[in-house]
């Protein structure tokens, strides 16, 4: 049930777990990286992939025409919501989960598609029971996707295994802060192998670091996979 789905959090951050500066990211767009969260975001657990399949499926009472075609589920804050531009939100081939104590009539145009929930664990209950209803597709993976109060509720929740890095190499000047203590040496979060981060997230990852950037300034970032037990 809603207790066992595995949560991963997948974030950028500066060396100095910058996430966020002036309701926006801190850096200039960078292709790549933001092609890796949209790939990622939406790529459906293998069978062999742990932490991915989900119990809030096993409906086996009623058919409807959504079920079978999955879909993994993107929660966030109300802030990083309007972060997203216009175009690009609800992010598309993902089911959106915006976390608010507004209601939706306050929080202005948001499609009935987009769950809106007062904090995860309702949000993750209100999807089960669209999923139930045939009003939303059976879920894949579940991720969080900030900002930072949501980053930490999740942390605080057992149910969240695996933290999806991107280290930024650059400082860049940022007003918001990842919450988690991530150290090779912190909390039980480890940090775990390229190898285990391709077969995670399904795809070839270099062991260089990535460049990337705008107007002819280049960052280097890394991807990186924490998990605890
Ligand atoms: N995690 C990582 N690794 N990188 C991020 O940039 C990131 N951003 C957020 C959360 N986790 C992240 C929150 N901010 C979009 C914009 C801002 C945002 C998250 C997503 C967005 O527009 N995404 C589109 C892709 C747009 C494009 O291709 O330019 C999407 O479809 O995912």
């Amino acid at each position: 049930s809603l207790k066992q789905l595995p949560l991963t959090l997948i974030v950028a951050a500066t060396p100095t777990n910058g996430i966020g500066r002036n309701g926006g990211l801190p850096w200039p767009m960078l292709k790549k990286e933001m092609a890796y969260f949209a790939r990622v975001t939406k790529r459906l657990p293998t069978p062999t992939s742990t932490g991915s399949t989900s119990p809030i499926n096993n409906n086996a009472s009623r058919q409807t025409s959504m079920a079978g075609a999955r879909k993994n589920v993107v929660i966030m804050g109300r802030k990083t919501w309007e972060s997203i531009p216009t175009k690009f939100r609800p992010l598309k081939d993902r089911t959106n989960v915006v976390l608010s104590t507004k209601s939706r009539t306050e929080l202005g145009s948001v499609p009935d598609d987009v769950v809106v929930a007062s904090n995860i664990l309702h949000g993750l209950e209100s999807l089960e029971q669209r999923v139930r209803n045939g009003e939303a597709a059976p879920v894949g993976r579940a991720f969080v996707i900030g900002g930072s109060s949501i980053y930490q509720a999740a942390m605080e929740l057992e149910q969240t295994k695996a933290v999806l890095l991107t280290r930024i190499a650059k400082d860049y000047e940022c007003d918001t802060f990842f919450p988690g203590e991530l150290g090779e040496s912190s909390a039980g979060w480890q940090r775990k192998s390229r190898e285990d981060l391709q077969a995670f997230v399904g795809e070839e990852i270099s062991e260089h670091a990535m460049t990337d950037g705008s107007d002819g300034e280049l960052v280097s970032f890394e991807f990186q996979l924490y998990e605890r037990p």
